[in-house]
Formats: C-alpha cells, structure tokens, sequence
C-alpha cells in the first residue's frame, strides 16, 4: 500500500459475516436529485461500497433503492413527517436512518442541503468502514463549527514553508488548463473529515497571488472544490497594490488604497464568484502592513474587509505578532490585540495561534481566547510538525489539540474552556472557525510519516467536532486506514495515544521552549536562544510571574493566580512560568534537575516501546507501511537520545550537575553534537522556511 488512498481505502471487508450484512443491504442506491455535489457523493458510493463489496453498486429507483441519499426537502410527505425530529436546519448538517419502508429496509442519507447529503455519504461510508451496526442507525450530525480550514503554506514556486513532504500539491506551471487528479482527491479526503475551506498559499505571501494569471489557475481548482463544499481563501500581501500597480503606498488611510482592493476584489468575484476571503498576515516577521504607516492592525484588516464585504467575503487577520525588542514576546499578541476588540468590521476574523508564543510542543493556551468577546476568533492549529519532529516523528497531534480546547479559561468567571470560545457557544459569536497549517506535500502518501495522516484526519473530525475523543478518532483513523484486528487496533491505539508526550519528554519536557534550532528547527541547539530558557548555575525557566514578564497577567483569575505560584503552576508548564532552583522539589520527589533528566530519558523510553509495541504487531499491517513506520520510528529514536543527549549536556554544563548514573550513558558526546549540528544545516530534504522577500 502506497498510501496514496489515505484513509478512504475501501478495500473488500474480510470479516464474512459483517460481509454478508452488506451484501445484503447495499446493493443498490439511488439519489434524488441533481447537482454536481450529488454526484460526487453518488461516486463516492459507488467507489465505497463497490470496494468494500466488491461488486458493482447500481443506481436505480427510489422505489428500489437500498440506500436513499436526499435532501429533507425532496423526501415524500410521509417521510417527511416520519423524520420531522430528525431534521436540523442547519445547511451541513445530515441525518441517517435505517428503516422499515413498505415490508423493505432503506438506510436514508438525509441533508438539508446538497452539501448535508455528501457528508452524511462520507459518515455513512466511515460507518461501514469502521465496521458500525447498520440494523437501527439513527444518526443525526452538524458542525459545531462554521469554517473548518486548512492554511497551506505553500510558495507559488511550490517549495512549501515547513512542508516535510515533498513539493507543493498545487502544479501552478499546469493550471488552469490542466487538473492533477490529486486536486479531486484532495477535495474528497478534505470533504470526507468536514473540511470546508482551504488557503492554497503561504501567509508569507508574495503579490503574484492577485495578478490574473493566477486568479483563473485558482478559479480552476476552486472548480475542482465546489462540489465538495471547499471555498477558496488566498493568503495576501499587504503591500500589493505597491508591487502590483506601482501604487506610492499600501497605506490604508489613502483613498487610493481602498479604491484599489475594492477594484481587486470586484475583479476577484468576476471570476470566481463563491470566493470566500483573504488570510493576511501583516507586520509580523517582515511582512508588510498597516504599522508601516502609522497606522493600527483594525484600521489595515477594515480596509480590505470593506471590499470583500461588498461580496459577502471574508476577512482572517492574523494575531501573530511579536516585536523582538528583547520584552518576552509572548505577551505581544495579547498586548496588540485585546484594545482593538469590538473595532474590526463584522466580516473579520482574527486568527489566533493555539499558543502565546509559537506552536512549541506545549504551550498554555493563548490568553487571546476569551479576551476579544466582540471579535470572530479563528484557533490556528499547527497540523504540519515544524516543532514537533517534521515528517520523521511519530506524533499524534490530537492530544495537543485536545488539551488546548479543553483549556478551561474561566472567562467572566465560569467553566469556559477554549473550545466553547472558538465554536462561539460562549460569546455569542455567530462567525467562528478553526483553521490547521497543512502537512500536505506531493509525495505519493500525501504527507512523509504515514502517521501524519493521523494529524490531517483528526485535525478535520475536531474543528467537525471538538467533543470527540483522541482515541475515538485515532480508532477511526487506525481501522479506515491500517487494520480491523482489535488487538492490532488496540496496540497502535496506545501508541498514537502516548506518542505526544513521549515527543514533549524528549524534546522540552516541564514547560521549556524553543530548544530547537534556529531557522529550519530542525534538532536540538538549546545553547543558541538562551533567552527561551535562562539556564543558569541557580536554575532554569522563564519566570512569567509578577516578579518577571508578568504574562500571567494576561490570565483570568483563578488562573493567574495557579499559575503565578510555583507550587500550584502545573508541572508541565512549570519552566513557561517560571524561573526555578535546580534543586526545587518536584511532587515526584526528585529536584528538579533530576526531573528533567527522567523526563528526557522517559522521552526516549517512550520511543523505544513505542517501537516494540509497533514491532509485536507485524503481522496485521501492510508490509510496505509496517517496514516504512519501522524504519521511521528507528530514526525517531535516535533522533530522541540526539535530543536528550545535547540537552542534557548542555544543561549539566551549566548547571554544573552531573546526569545520575541510574540512566544510560549518552550515545552522542559534544563533538558528535557538533558533527551532527553542522550536517542539519546541510538537510536538503528537510524545508525551510523560504518567505517571500518583497523585491526591493
Ligand atoms: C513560524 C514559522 C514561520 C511562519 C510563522 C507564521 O517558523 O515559518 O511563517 O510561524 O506563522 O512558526 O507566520
């Protein structure tokens, strides 16, 4: 297996009873109806079942029909009334019944809209695949959130910033006039886990993306995602109508200015009509914006929400800012952000990384969440593993996700975790959405790690449902993609399940950050950004307290207060919030540099079973796969004892403690480090960050 299908394999069901029930059952369907979004999800029948059945899966009428995919609206009066209470009004939303029609059983694929029937078709197929009962399936599903989207950071040279899997999918040099057939399979994988927008390139964005050229190549393939319910956003540049029209300013003050987006824009429409918006990022890390002239991140992202407002567009401003000024940056974002809430047009969102600071391995949650009350707020989700082991690691990102949606940020002083801030259930936000950097590149599996198909998938089933479980979805995942065994099933369970800490424990265990390199953060390099980490004889840690940054104050109480006290902080944030004496007693008994040495062993360890848990289960995973993850999770152990060995080195140097001999003796002594730090600078497989540099 090449992994190419992902987790739509829909190969022939080897479990001859379930087989049978199928057998059957589906056999024939009919849709009533037509649309070009009917007709995906009537070939996605066909492709599903037909693979699972091995048999070819006849349309026919509706009188024959076994399996009805139809919109509510469309359904006989009599159905219509046995299903009134099924029915949600919400336009994605679907409902599956099987039931007893005229002495015949029927399963009904019901939506309110076209769109409502085609994931209704993916869940139903996903039911099968994952082997559901079928007698009594009464299913009733819609989002919780509005845009569930992926952010491609992909040049238009295709080299993709942070992308470990190959070139970019998009074949600019090809389009418009010729469509890649990953185009469609990118939108039914998409489709299939909820998602229903993507921004197709880099936020470092060059102008070029707005030129006509390249508006009808992206009219092409928003052709491609229509049926499958995608809108197109484009990531822009703020300084186009400098670069594009020579224009003396991009200041938004300037009538000019705005005359010129409302013209791009309505020229936009013309071609593409359903367009959904701009992604910007603006003064962050060179890019340009509205502080170039004076001016403020509402008056920048108003300007251009005005234009697409004229078309019902809409406008994702991105709260990634930091000014490198020597003042923790982490509080940046915050600082920037909570004065312009209520000031930004309706039609803005602000997109707000999961963590203050920059998709680390652990971060506290952005104290952004729940302190714009009157602002849209998108959580930007990091899927593609720029801190957390590129396309090498085996990490299953729901974890992560989970724990920041879980967050509880006690706004207004009451249970309000992140999650019920992004879906808007909390402050009344009509306008919501979740939006994951992609790890999506053109080699044949889609995405390096065939692991990291797990963190596409789940990305999409969380910002469908944020109240699913990690394991849920990993179980999902695992029997759509790798196996129906249950004792293989329960085996790559468990190590999906505790990959994510093992990776924390390797590589910044207790809270610590930005150990990695600087530029491709590929590795360990914990001597080059010191100021993340402030090791020193005394200790380690960044204090964030009252005493220090104060960014605790960017909390609500109870929480500032949890985490301003060493001994009520969390452990696993304990060095975000605080600087603490090598010698302070850890709730497990050991000092804290004792800690962080289990920590970064147990890292290691994890891999090592991780890797003997893989290995007991040979013989229920595809060869191709089995020996590719083998080989993947050897590098990752070796890259987790390269990781532990140079940190803890470097902090025993300067802690001046020995490492306690309990644990095994390093494998990598200080000019190893050295050899292998100097070979990283020399990766070529692995990306780099490649922004576009606006000519001068
Ligand atoms: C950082 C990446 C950089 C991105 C930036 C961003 O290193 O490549 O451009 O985030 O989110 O994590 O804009």
């Amino acid at each position: 297996d090449d992994g190419y299908r992902l987790w739509l394999k829909y190969d022939k069901i080897t479990d001859t009873a379930y087989y049978r029930v199928c057998q059957q059952h589906l056999q024939s369907f009919t849709i009533v109806g037509s649309s070009k979004t009917l007709e995906a999800a009537a070939k996605e029948i066909k492709k599903g079942l037909g693979g699972m059945l091995a048999t070819d899966i006849k349309e026919v009428s509706f009188r024959d029909g076994q399996l009805i995919l139809t919109k509510y609206k469309d359904l006989p009066v009599r159905l219509k009334k046995q299903f009134r209470q099924d029915n949600s009004s919400h336009e994605e939303g679907y409902f599956i019944r099987d039931i007893e029609e005229k002495g015949k059983r029927k399963i009904f694929i019901v939506g309110q809209e076209d769109i409502g029937v085609l994931y209704g078709t993916f869940h139903f197929l996903r039911t099968v695949q994952t082997r559901g009962r079928l007698e009594g399936l009464s299913i009733r599903n819609a989002p919780k959130v509005q845009w569930r989207m992926l952010n491609h950071w992909d040049n238009l040279n295709r080299t993709v910033e942070r992308g470990y899997a190959g070139l970019s999918i998009w074949k600019w040099d090809e389009l418009p006039n010729k469509i890649d057939e990953r185009y469609v399979d990118y939108a039914r994988a998409n489709s299939s886990i909820g998602i229903n927008a993507v921004a197709v390139n880099n936020v470092n964005a060059s102008p070029n993306i707005l030129t006509q050229e390249y508006l009808e190549k992206l009219a092409a393939l928003t052709e491609v995602f229509r049926p499958y319910g995608i809108r197109l956003f484009i990531s822009i540049n703020f300084a186009s109508p400098k670069a594009l029209s020579g224009l003396p300013t991009a200041d938004p003050f300037e009538p000019e200015v705005q005359r010129w987006w409302d013209n791009k824009v309505d020229e936009i429409y013309s071609i593409i009509p359903d367009f959904a918006g701009f992604l910007v990022k603006a003064n962050s890390e060179g890019q340009p914006g509205p502080q170039d002239y004076g001016r403020s991140h509402v008056d920048g992202a108003n300007v251009l929400a005005r234009s697409l407002a004229r078309h019902n567009g809409i406008l994702i401003w991105r709260a990634f800012v930091y000014e490198n000024k020597g003042n923790d940056r982490v509080k940046d974002p915050y600082d920037e952000f909570v004065s312009l809430d209520g000031q930004f047009l309706p039609n803005v969102f602000v997109q707000t990384k999961n963590g203050p600071l920059d998709f680390q391995p652990r971060e506290p949650y952005s104290p952004l969440f729940g302190a714009l009350p009157s602002t849209p707020q998108m959580m930007e989700f990091q899927i593609t593993q720029e801190y957390t082991g590129f396309s090498t690691h085996l990490v299953y990102l729901a974890k992560l996700y989970k724990e920041v949606l879980d967050s509880d940020t006690y706004t207004d002083g009451q249970h309000a975790p992140v999650a019920q801030i992004v879906d808007g259930t909390l402050q009344g936000q009509s306008m919501t959405g979740m939006a994951g950097v992609s790890n999506i590149g053109d080699v044949q599996n889609w995405t390096g790690h065939p692991f990291a198909q797990a963190n596409w998938y789940t990305f999409g089933r969380l910002a469908w449902d944020h109240e699913l479980s990690s394991k849920q979805i990993a179980k999902e995942w695992i029997e759509m993609t790798l196996t129906h065994e249950p004792k293989a099933v329960e085996t790559i369970m468990a190590i999906m399940e505790s990959s994510y800490e093992h990776m924390v424990n390797y590589m910044m265990p207790l809270g610590l950050t930005v150990l990695s390199s600087g530029g491709h953060h590929y590795g360990p390099q914990p001597w080059q950004r010191a100021g993340f980490h402030n090791a020193n004889k005394d200790g380690i840690g960044y204090n964030r307290t009252s005493t220090g940054s104060n960014a605790v104050a960017q909390y609500t109480e109870p929480l500032r207060r949890k985490f301003e006290q060493v001994e009520t902080c969390p452990e696993s944030l304990l060095l975000w919030f605080h600087h603490v004496p090598w010698s302070y007693h850890m709730r497990s008994g050991r000092t804290l540099w004792e800690e962080l040495c289990f920590k970064y062993n147990d890292g290691v360890d994890g891999v090592r079973q991780m890797q003997q848990q893989w290995r007991a289960i040979h013989h229920q995973i595809d060869t191709a796969t089995f020996e590719q993850v083998d080989r993947l999770l050897a590098e990752q152990e070796d890259e987790a004892v390269w990781w532990r060995d140079a940190c803890l080195e470097y902090f025993s140097q300067i802690s001046k403690l020995a490492i306690p001999t309990e644990y095994e003796a390093p494998r990598y002594k200080e000019e190893d480090l050295k050899k292998k730090e100097k070979q990283s600078q020399n990766l070529k497989h692995y990306s780099v960050a490649r922004p576009y540099v606006m000519p001068q």
